[in-house]
């Protein structure tokens, strides 16, 4: 048999826990208007308006929905800029950011 028939193998190159995803989380409130809420769904995910619509009203009948899971840094970034966007118009629309289990 020759030496070299049976080298091991070695994995060199260790296995990298994948990150983390984040999930964006819409929360209910009682003064921002259901379209306005549809529209900034729409700007800052790339929803539908039939999607945006069904997230917009899970929220108001439930008092949250999730919009969307991404990396913790992609997440953080759009719950800031869709909140932002409400605060310069006045609402209180609101939306948070979750580790997902
Ligand atoms: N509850 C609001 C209203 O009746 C609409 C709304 C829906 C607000 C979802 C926020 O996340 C929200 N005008």
């Amino acid at each position: 048999m020759s030496d070299q028939a049976a080298k091991p193998r070695i994995r060199t190159r260790p296995k990298l826990a994948r990150p983390r995803l984040h999930k964006v989380i819409l929360l209910n409130d009682d003064y921002t208007p259901r379209s306005f809420v549809v529209q900034v769904l729409k700007a800052e995910f790339r929803i539908t308006q039939d999607q945006a619509y069904r997230i917009m009203i899970t929220a108001h009948l439930r008092g949250v929905c999730v919009v969307a899971v991404y990396t913790r840094d992609i997440a953080e970034t759009k719950a800031r800029r869709a909140t932002d966007m409400a605060k310069r118009e006045g609402y209180p629309l609101r939306f948070e950011t979750e580790p997902e289990t």
